[in-house]
């Protein structure tokens, strides 16, 4: 039979045993929480001085904090262009991050450079511009192809749908400017008195595009109208318009909204923009980036759109349209 003392030592041992476990249960709850993994994501850049990647770094920047991932922005400087980006994805490959976000520079260049990095085990999405092989978990961009299609309508309108046209673009082969050229294209058919001569590609150089719209200038005396499908190109048409005291009267479209492209808005020498939403671009690339490292891949899907705006000196400074003018 077993006896009180015995009882008392059985009881005080199970107390002790239980204390101890609940002690190692905190401790192990404690150490989990304390060695949460940081994840570390790159964002890598079409051009790391546009004022549009900079913006969207900034909506990236947001999220990541919010979620408390790494954010490590990265890309050339210089140029738009895979040979000035490629070492920029590659020494991103190297430190092996648990994502990688990037905004390719052409449609097929990139394509290897990026299939490295998920060979080497690190997913990738594409941000603003894609490549034409579907091995990016995601996509998420602005409708370029509504894009440009809408900045054709605006022209038409503020040419009293009548007289010549031209467009500036970057590089063939970059999707974005490709889409757009495409969607202005097909949409400025549609105005019988509206003649199109044509679009220069000035690589992304602002002096390019402004001695490329100088040129334009002197082939075409009654030029009435050029759409500008970037940044870079809006600001090189815009100086050369102002330049040869043609402000208001070759009628301008741009996209993008870049603080100089609000600006000569403002003042007058461009007419409308087609604004993205780069800060939002980079907010949504960074949430699903999260879901996907995180293993909640099963919802996402191949392509997120985030919308643009039409702005013009009438709504520049309604509050509906604030979130699309960038803020580098
Ligand atoms: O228009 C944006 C971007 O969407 C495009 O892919 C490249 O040019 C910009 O960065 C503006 O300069």
């Amino acid at each position: 039979m077993k006896t009180p003392r015995f009882m008392a030592v059985v009881a005080g041992l199970a107390i002790t045993i239980a204390a101890a476990a609940s002690t190692a249960t905190l401790a192990s709850t404690r150490a989990s929480k304390t060695h949460k993994k940081t994840y570390t994501f790159y964002l890598v850049a079409g051009i790391a001085s546009d004022p549009f990647y900079l913006t969207m770094k900034k909506g990236a920047q947001a999220e990541a904090k919010k979620l408390g991932v790494k954010l490590v922005f990265t890309g050339s400087p210089k140029a738009f262009s895979p040979p000035t980006q490629i070492p920029y994805l590659n020494a991103a490959i190297a430190r092996h991050p648990d994502a990688i976000l990037i905004a390719p520079t052409d449609k097929t260049a990139l394509i290897a450079p990026i299939r490295n990095a998920i060979k080497a085990g690190i997913p990738v999405e594409t941000v603003d511009t894609f490549i034409t092989a579907p091995i990016a978990f995601t996509n998420v961009s602005t409708d370029n192809p509504a894009g440009g299609r809408a900045a054709a309508d605006a022209l038409a309108r503020a040419i009293g749908k009548k007289g010549t046209v031209a467009g500036i673009s970057v590089t063939p082969g970059i999707s974005t400017t490709d889409q757009r050229k495409e969607g202005f294209e097909q949409e400025i058919k549609k105005y019988p008195n509206i003649k199109y001569v044509g679009t220069q590609f000035d690589n992304d150089d602002e002096t390019k595009a402004a001695q490329e719209t100088a040129a334009l200038l002197t082939r075409y005396p009654d030029l009435n109208g050029i759409f500008a499908m970037n940044v870079v190109s809006g600001d090189g048409v815009t100086a050369a318009v102002k330049n040869a005291g043609k402000s208001g009267k070759v009628k301008l479209v741009e996209f993008d909204a870049g603080p100089e492209q609000v600006a000569a808005l403002r003042a007058g020498t461009v007419d409308a923009l087609v604004a993205q939403y780069p800060y939002g671009i980079g907010q949504l690339g960074v949430q699903l980036a999260y879901k996907y490292v995180t293993g909640h891949r099963s919802g996402i899907k191949k392509h997120y759109g985030t919308g643009s705006a039409i702005v013009t000196r009438a709504n520049v400074n309604s509050p509906a349209v604030k979130k699309y003018l960038y803020t580098p």
